[in-house]
């Protein structure tokens, strides 16, 4: 086998490289592995394919797939891994190396994005049929640079150097209506291996193209650059990823976008069932199901009309039955900016057709509330047509059969306020359904030395796919031996990672530190400021004191911020000069460092996330729906310091509050507190709040002028009119955190202890497997069942 594996490695490579296998680089070695996966695996994934096609299937429709690297994953699942080591080191390559020099595929921005990821993974694995359906965009979420400690994009053309992990399939083309153009959708598909399965599940991405390669007759009459424009306009479409995480953009491009890939995937849907079931769709819904990622794919609702009514001949009634009956929708945010409205003048350009289709659902949905006995500015706000714009979540609440939340709370708190009208009417709708990450990359893959230790004490990897098997381990808790063996492995993973960052930006951190870690995009709601704030102050204590024997840390940041966000981005900059005030500092800087790893993204988290001590969850308590990474650092033995804000709810439920550091005000109290709140008496009264604010303005931090921290300053201490100030309410919390914090550090240094808790939460993480989530919902939502070939 390992010889197979080498043989077709060496032919591979040298066809992509055009020299001597021994000659490559990495970056050829990576393609040639990949395409040598894909080889093996073609069988498989046309088999499953074919298995799927006639039964009930499920699709999961999403702007974003946040996927990161391919290789290690495809390896690791198909049992490969030795063999691939084998066969790079006998080219006298290594397979890390290898490893590296794939590029992340950045299709989505954040937890959106990266819990799609997550749930094909989980799907491929557990053999059910669902298939992704989202967008092959040229460049991915930008690269971050910093200049000068501020955040500089770069465009990601993550597929340039080729990709063998999309295959395209001309010959399967869509095609799709604008009122002012029609375009082209070519499907690329994407394996979805999963593991310990033969399955191999498929992600459809669409890339948009011209009706015709080139205009010969614009160019013949001397219009070269009509000819290209045109050809431009449509490769726009795909051209890029939206850079906004839980903010709207009304831009007409997006739109285009939303509108493009559903269709394509519709087109697709209906001529499967056609092609397995015949031409009388009445019964589309009992195989098909889709679910909506948030409601960047709410256009589907629409259009599946058009294509029902138009299309197939079908009336309204029995169209609208299918419709209700196919589309499940998940909500992910509570932040109003986040609500998709679009202007009733850009449907009208785009698509008219499915304009008119929208008014009589919204006219229909009318006289549904009238005859439920609904006051009329009760229906006006509800409808999908209001105030000259279209609420696509008020479409998919009307549409949906089922609408979820993705953590208790957020669940709880959609149905009391965000979206309580719909739930008043349909309270059967709703249903909760918290996130998950996959044990594959978050466990297995990125940590194998807490791998190998679950393994052994398990006596089997039967906890890969069954992550509730770790339960049965949390009894070794009191274990000294294993906890010892525990910590022996966190440090292993602190000097890996301390080297790996030496390596990419030449920062040299002391792994015996405690590593303090918030990687997540950066948003104010997310508090990265009073993280920072907690920082300051630190350094301020320090310097007063220097002979206290402070516990040594390390406080490592990671996020991007969205390029129009200028408050986000001040606060990256405030971020990076804190840091460079500690370095400079010969006294701080033998305690404390701070580190903010460039262009954080899937691969990095991969590295930071088994290296972590405790991991910053402190959003303000109801507005984070759920977090990931809180699940991701739980599995890799890492403590908990956070609010009780989504899934940090159910985490501390799961370990105990004595196995997490939680502070700060609840979700439920915010409102009470928020009636009387004084940040300026707090900023008074608090003591070194005062110091560490004056810094962002009296010279002791330099924002080269640009006056962004007295910004900042402000948004903390004033209102400016149409926001309160401080709207996330990071004062007020301050000073609870920073007791908690302190604690934590100081608790730190009794080792066992500290591994006992860590112990806790690796064996209870099983219920954030992402296998748990789409358990349930392949049983309770999709009513799917596995489809093994
Ligand atoms: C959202 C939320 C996160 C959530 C994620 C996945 O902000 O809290 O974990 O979706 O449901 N836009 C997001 O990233």
């Amino acid at each position: 086998m390992a010889d197979n594996l080498t043989h077709s490695l060496g032919s591979f490579t040298r066809s992509i490289s055009g020299r001597r296998a021994e000659d490559s680089t990495p970056m050829e070695f990576w393609t040639g592995m990949s395409q040598a996966i894909v080889e093996r695996i073609a069988e498989n994934w046309e088999a499953t394919t074919e298995k799927y096609a006639a039964g009930r299937q499920e699709h999961y429709f999403s702007a974003e797939f946040l996927m990161g690297r391919a290789l290690l994953n495809n390896l690791d699942n198909l049992e490969l891994l030795e063999q691939a080591k084998e066969a790079t080191n006998a080219f006298g390559m290594n397979l890390t190396d290898v490893l590296e020099a794939e590029h992340d595929a950045s299709l989505g921005n954040g937890g959106l994005g990266r819990l799609a990821a997550c749930f094909l993974d989980s799907c491929a694995t557990m053999n059910l049929p669902v298939r992704g359906y989202g967008i092959l965009y040229r460049y991915g979420l930008f690269k971050q640079a910093f200049e000068n400690g501020n955040q500089r994009e770069h465009p990601d053309p993550w597929m340039e150097e080729g990709y063998p992990f999309v295959i395209r399939r001309e010959e399967e083309p869509r095609f799709i209506n604008f009122a002012d153009m029609q375009v082209r959708a070519i499907p690329y598909d994407m394996p979805i291996t999963g593991y310990g399965t033969d399955n191999v599940n498929t992600l459809r991405l669409w890339k948009s193209e011209p009706m015709e390669e080139f205009d010969y007759e614009a160019f013949n009459s001397q219009r070269f650059t009509d000819a290209i424009i045109e050809r431009e306009r449509v490769a726009d479409l795909c051209r890029v990823l939206y850079p906004n995480d839980t903010t709207f953009e009304g831009k007409v491009l997006r739109v285009r976008q939303q509108y493009f890939f559903v269709s394509a995937s519709l087109q697709d849907m209906v001529e499967n069932y056609i092609k397995h079931h015949g031409d009388d769709l009445r019964d589309f819904a009992k195989y098909n199901c889709i679910q909506l990622n948030d409601t960047h794919p709410v256009l589907a609702i629409p259009e599946l009309m058009r294509i029902l009514l138009d299309d197939h001949g079908m009336d309204w009634e029995d169209a609208w039955q299918i419709v209700q009956n196919t589309f499940a929708y998940t909500n992910h945010t509570v932040l109003a900016e986040a609500l998709e409205t679009w202007e009733y003048a850009i449907f009208q350009r785009l698509f008219p057709r499915i304009l008119e289709i929208v008014a009589e659902i919204d006219r229909r949905f009318r006289m549904e509330l009238e005859a439920l006995g609904f006051d009329a500015a009760r229906i006006d706000y509800m409808s999908p047509i209001h105030g000259g714009r279209i609420h696509m979540a008020w479409i998919a609440c009307y549409a949906a059969f089922s609408i979820n939340g993705v953590a208790a709370l957020h669940t709880e708190i959609i149905k009391r306020q965000t979206l309580k009208d719909w739930y008043e009417i349909w309270p059967q709708k709703f249903n909760n359904k918290t996130n998950g990450v996959t044990p594959r990359r978050w466990l297995k893959q990125c940590n194998p030395r807490l791998a190998s230790l679950l393994t052994e004490k398990l006596g089997s990897t039967d906890w890969v796919t069954d992550m509730d098997q770790l339960k049965s381990l949390r009894k070794l808790a009191g274990d000294s031996d294993l906890m010892a063996q525990l910590l022996g492995v966190k440090a292993d993973n602190k000097r890996d990672f301390a080297k790996w960052l030496e390596q990419r930006s030449g920062e040299k951190i002391d792994p015996s530190a405690i590593f303090d870690v918030q990687i997540k995009r950066l948003h104010e709601y997310k508090r990265q400021l009073l993280n920072a704030l907690y920082i300051l102050d630190l350094y301020f204590r320090i310097k007063e004191n220097p002979q206290k024997p402070w516990p040594h840390r390390v406080f490592i940041f990671g996020a991007k911020a969205a390029p129009g966000y200028v408050r986000a981005k001040a606060i990256i900059k405030l971020i990076n000069t804190i840091g460079e005030l500690v370095a400079s500092d010969p006294e701080v800087s033998q305690i404390i460092q701070v580190v903010f790893v460039e262009n954080y993204n899937v691969s990095p988290a991969e590295h930071i996330i088994p290296a972590a001590d405790i991991h910053e969850q402190i959003s303000t308590a109801g507005k984070e729906a759920s977090g990931t990474s809180n699940m991701k650092f739980m599995m890799n033995g890492a403590l908990c310091l956070g609010t009780l804000d989504g899934a940090n709810v159910e985490i501390v439920d799961s370990v105990g509050e004595e196995n997490a550091y939680i502070f700060g005000a609840k979700e439920e109290e915010l409102p009470e507190l928020r009636r009387t709140y004084d940040p300026r008496n707090l900023y008074e009264t608090v003591p070194g709040l005062k110091r560490a604010l004056d810094a962002f303005v009296d010279g002791t931090l330099d924002d080269g002028g640009t006056g962004l921290f007295h910004d900042l300053l402000g948004s903390l201490l004033d209102s400016n009119g149409y926001e309160p100030a401080d709207v996330y309410y990071v004062l007020g919390d301050f000073a609870d955190y920073r007791e908690v914090r302190d604690r934590a550090a100081l608790e730190y240094a009794d080792q066992i202890e500290w591994a006992r808790k860590c112990w806790i939460n690796i064996c209870e993480s099983g219920r954030f497997s992402a296998d748990r989530t789409i358990s349930d919902y392949a049983e309770q939502v999709w009513k799917l069942e596995s489809q093994k070939i």
